[in-house]
């Protein structure tokens, strides 16, 4: 039976949704044309005022908001409230310039805990589950964006964050965890981890995972299902709009609900700026009508995916975002050639290989190269050294096949390449050092 933390909310009819965003927009842009001189100005610099804002048809006259603005106001440009009404700020984990930290208000983590609320009970989450949240808790929103959606629905939380893969197994053995929130590389760890350890899916006692915080493929999904016994569901965010709970998997797995009484969608053509239809593919930008300390107005997330309705079988009435297919900041152009490691990944996964890959780039006489690292299985790696050859040979014409261009294969040893307990890193781009 489907089951839904906010019922009303979930499943309301598109016209409800629609009236509560044009209401929210409109007192949220007077909220920063009257809180943020940043936001001011930037409006006036467009020739616009509060009032040529009557809803969410008007959306796309606002400017874009991007992390170069960001970073511009940083640390307190953006925030909307007096500082003394704010009680948290968390931050991105971004390695270049300056880190993003975004500010709440208790109405603001009250809200963003809610949404991670509905990804749990989405998930089939009950106050019956005992849910380990495995991302990292501190900065990162992970941690305490889950565990405070767990706490919302009364599982029995157990906030190991990220890392000590011992420990972790243990209390998902001892204290028979049912639900397991992390990276879906870090459950992809876990499993495989479990798994050398002897134990079979029936052994472990999860049903369900919440993953999400990068890209994964549906090949990286059936994997863990499979190694894990559990059904593992997606779930997106960023920090700059609060954490993870923008949206969430239903039952359905099938593309991820927006939580559109907290956030506006729309998709832009990356280059031009300009606003696309339902169901192209284009950057996700999202306006943010509910926040309180830190609201981001047409906010450029650089995540390339596809927006849909459509009757979902789950009974909840929000608009869906695909997977998103990477990141156009991510993109990797080589050889004047689109690349985006996620295409990788599925051929890996679609031959028989696990998620344990690193891309490699790098230019040499003027001319960019490909390497893709990918790990042998055991039983891989116990062939002839020309049955090696043979794979990595059968894996360079099915990279070709997918990316239009030749990227060299080197099979490497199982566990050769560094298991990741956060975000993966799969991109080493070595043109830019
Ligand atoms: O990753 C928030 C989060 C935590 C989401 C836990 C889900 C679970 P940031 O560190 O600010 O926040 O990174 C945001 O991560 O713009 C996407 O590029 C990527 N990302 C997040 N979720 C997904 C996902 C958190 N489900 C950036 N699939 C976003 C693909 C994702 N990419």
């Amino acid at each position: 039976m489907e089951r839904y933390y906010q019922k009303d909310i979930e499943c309301a009819s598109r016209e409800q949704i629609r009236a509560w965003q044009d209401e929210r927009l409109v007192k949220q842009v007077r909220n920063v044309w009257d809180n943020v001189p940043y936001y001011r100005k930037k409006m006036e610099e467009k020739g616009l005022t509060p009032e040529d804002i009557k809803g969410v048809d008007d959306l796309h006259k606002l400017p874009f908001v991007t992390k170069a603005d960001l970073r511009e106001a940083y640390p307190y440009g953006l925030v909307a409230r007096p500082l003394k009404d704010c009680v948290r700020i968390q931050s991105t984990s971004g390695t270049t310039g300056k880190r993003v930290v975004a500010f709440y208000t208790q109405h603001d983590i009250d809200l963003w805990e809610d949404c991670c609320a509905r990804a749990i009970v989405a998930a089939g989450g009950t106050d019956e589950d005992v849910c380990q949240v495995s991302y990292g808790y501190g900065l990162f929103t992970g941690g305490p964006g889950l565990n405070g959606g767990s706490h919302k629905v009364g599982c029995l939380t157990i906030p190991t964050s990220s890392g000590n893969t011992e420990r972790q197994i243990m209390f998902i053995r001892d204290l028979n965890a049912t639900i397991l929130c992390c990276t879906p590389s870090y459950a992809a760890y876990l499993g495989e981890t479990m798994k050398e350890m002897g134990l079979t899916p029936d052994e472990i006692p999860l049903k369900a995972g919440i993953f999400g915080a990068e890209a994964w493929s549906q090949e990286m999904r059936r994997d863990i299902q499979n190694t894990l016994g559990i059904k593992a569901y997606d779930i997106y965010g960023l920090t700059e709009l609060s954490g993870p709970g923008v949206a969430f998997e239903c039952s359905a797995q099938n593309g991820m609900h927006i939580n559109e009484d907290h956030f506006i969608a729309e998709i832009i053509d990356p280059e031009t700026g300009e606003v696309l239809p339902e169901g192209s593919k284009g950057e996700l930008v999202f306006t943010s009508i509910t926040k309180e300390a830190f609201p981001l107005l047409r906010y450029r997330t650089r995540d390339i995916c596809v927006l849909h309705h459509e009757d979902c079988p789950c009974g909840r009435t929000h608009i869906k975002m695909s997977k998103p297919m990477g990141r156009s900041d991510d993109m990797l152009i080589i050889k004047g050639v689109n690349v985006f490691p996620s295409q990788i990944e599925t051929v890996l996964l679609e031959q028989g290989y696990s998620a344990n890959y690193q891309i490699i780039v790098d230019r040499v006489n003027n001319s960019d190269t490909l390497e893709v690292q990918v790990e042998m299985t055991p039983e891989m790696f116990s062939d002839q050294l020309s049955q090696v050859a043979q794979r990595e040979k059968q894996m360079v014409a099915a990279l070709k096949a997918m990316l239009g261009i030749y990227a060299k294969v080197r099979l490497v040893a199982p566990k050769s390449i560094t298991r990741s307990e956060g975000k993966a890193v799969r991109v080493i781009d070595k043109r830019k050092i």
